[in-house]
């Protein structure tokens, strides 16, 4: 093992720049050509990066410190002794002497070069001098055709593998046209866009002034002629994006960042930075995407209606919406973004059930007491949860257990004129039709007299949404997670059966289980709805 001295490279004329990160720990593996710190001036932000693979000893520097061209900044324990002396010369780090060089040139050119600056003047705007990268790639276009902007301005972002860097607006002026798009690479002198002056105001604005060649008004540049002013023009270092930030809305952020947030497909805007001067980390991206990834997953899932103004198209009436309707709106987003559910369908022959319904039992109920087909669904869910145990479970928290549960409680979808509620019928295994027949139009009874009191609503394992009163042939129900799934009734029928003779008169019930894919299999669910249309199928089933 070799201890290798990592230092600073040439800041070609800066004197001192700032540490603003550290972007390993001590102890890190790191491959060659890895960043390790990341510097800035007010004009750059520039990585360090290893020579070669290595293990990071330690760092002599810590953040906020300021450091010169040479400075130590960590020591890198490497496996071949035989490698070069560890400085980051000026061949191996192009990225902070590419960004130094670019400012020296800047500072060499005087302000004779700059072109006139004529309102109603066209000019190209070309890529400035890269100091010694061939070729870099447009990652952003920061404004569009027809945008008008002031000097200095972001007109687009370039990066090499090192650096990033803006080409900024050469004078006031409007964009006509850009000549290339995000993704293509482009070397010195290559035109990006063309832009029209509007005032002559521009150049008071900075000495950066420049990067254009003319057209039209004047002879087009040869890129070797345009090379100087285009130097003049500063590419402006990443760092410079927090002044022109509020302009152009570009974010303040390395090119390690940019990359992880392209392949992320994060908008670096969007994201708070908490580095110096606001620059985004790559713990900020990290942050960002969990808090996201979470929001997706949680209650806090929002309601995005229509922007549109339909009152162009014809009167219009805007009414609120009450709470039980905004909540509802809201966890059937969460229920139906988050949980990946099919529907199966089946239909149950009700016909003795039905026959003895409205027959014998009759004749046994209590004055008054009415006993409807629900009763008798809910008694055979009771039966069906508990031969098919997954279907009376949750997801546990991190998705790899279920939490199989050991009592039935089963919620009934009630229409009251306020909204959709979800009173709860607790221990339905352990209780008779008759009192399942009650106790659901008690609860129903209160959710539309609006008395209905919220440990009512908790604690389902499994819903029922019978449609069957109003009509309807099937629907789909959406599974209220964390249940896994919910069965929607809908009306019975009299339908043709085939009996294996001839066709019989048969009161067929369709029944609409949806599931939660991830925990029930497709045959499963299949298995519990015929189960389900057995047990009705004969009432004699469900004293089982
Ligand atoms: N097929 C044929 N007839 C049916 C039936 C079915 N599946 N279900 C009920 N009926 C009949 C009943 O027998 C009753 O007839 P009679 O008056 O002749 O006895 C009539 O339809 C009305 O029943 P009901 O709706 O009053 O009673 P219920 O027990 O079936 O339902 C309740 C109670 C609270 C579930 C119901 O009133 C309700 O609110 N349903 C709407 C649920 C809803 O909105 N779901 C959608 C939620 S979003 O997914």
């Amino acid at each position: 093992m070799t201890e290798l001295r990592v230092s600073v490279p040439d800041l070609g004329g800066i004197d001192e720049v700032e540490v603003i990160e550290l972007c390993v720990a001590s102890g890190d593996q790191v491959e060659t050509e890895d960043a390790i710190i990341v510097l800035e001036s007010d004009k750059a932000t520039m990585e360090v990066p290893v020579p070669q693979a290595g293990v990071i000893e330690s760092f002599l520097v810590a953040v906020g410190d300021r450091v010169s061209s040479g400075t130590e900044v960590a020591v890198l324990r490497v496996a071949d002794a035989s490698s070069n002396n560890g400085a980051t010369n000026e061949d191996e780090a192009p990225a902070a002497t590419e960004a130094a060089k670019v400012e020296q040139e800047n500072e060499a050119v005087s302000e004779s070069n700059l072109p006139a600056d004529k309102t109603g003047t066209t000019q190209d705007v070309v890529v400035p001098d890269l100091g010694g990268i061939d070729e870099v790639e447009v990652i952003e276009l920061s404004a569009s055709e027809g945008d008008e902007l002031e000097a200095e301005d972001s007109l687009i972002v370039l990066e090499s593998d090192k650096a990033t860097m803006e080409v900024p607006m050469p004078i006031k002026g409007q964009v006509l046209s850009f000549k290339v798009k995000v993704g293509d690479k482009v070397k010195q002198g290559d035109v990006v866009a063309t832009v029209e002056t509007l005032s002559s105001s521009a150049q008071s604005s900075g000495e950066d002034t420049a990067t254009v060649s003319k057209s039209q008004t004047a002879p087009q540049q040869s890129p070797s002629a345009s090379t100087k002013e285009a130097s003049k023009s500063a590419p402006k270092p990443l760092a410079d994006l927090q002044v022109s930030a509020s302009k152009s809305g570009q974010a303040h952020a390395g090119p390690a960042v940019r990359k992880l947030a392209r392949e992320l497909g994060v908008d670096l805007s969007m994201v708070p930075g908490t580095g110096p001067k606001n620059r985004i980390l790559k713990e900020d991206l990290h942050s960002f995407v969990k808090v996201k990834v979470n929001q997706s997953g949680s209650a806090s899932v929002g309601v995005v209606g229509s922007q549109e103004d339909f009152s162009k198209y014809g009167p219009i009436q805007e009414v609120s919406l009450n709470k039980i309707k905004q909540v509802t709106a809201k966890n059937m987003v969460q229920s139906w973004t988050t949980v990946p559910q099919v529907t199966q369908f089946d239909e149950a022959d009700i016909t003795e059930l039905e026959h003895y319904r409205k027959t014998a039992m009759v004749s046994m109920l209590p004055e008054g007491v009415k006993v409807s087909p629900l009763a008798f669904i809910m008694k055979a869910c009771a039966h069906a949860l508990k031969a098919f145990p997954n279907f009376n479970s949750s997801l546990g928290p991190d998705g790899t257990t279920l939490i199989l549960k050991q009592f039935f409680h089963v919620g009934i979808a009630v229409d009251t004129p306020e909204g959709l509620l979800v009173p709860v019928v607790k221990d339905v295994d352990q209780k008779g039709v008759v009192n399942l027949a009650k106790e659901s139009a008690e609860l129903a009874k209160k959710a539309r007299d609006k008395k209905l009191p919220l440990d009512a609503m908790s604690g389902g394992c499994f819903t029922i949404s019978s449609l069957g009163g109003i009509g309807g042939t099937a629907f789909t129900p959406i599974v209220s997670a964390p249940q896994v799934a919910i069965l929607g009734v809908s009306k019975a029928q009299m339908k043709p059966v085939w009996n294996g003779k001839e066709f019989e008169p048969r009161l067929m019930l369709p029944l609409n289980l949806s599931y939660d894919h991830r925990v029930i299999d497709g045959a499963e669910a299949a298995r519990f709805a015929r189960y389900l249309c057995e047990l009705l199928s004969d009432t004699r089933h469900l004293l089982l």
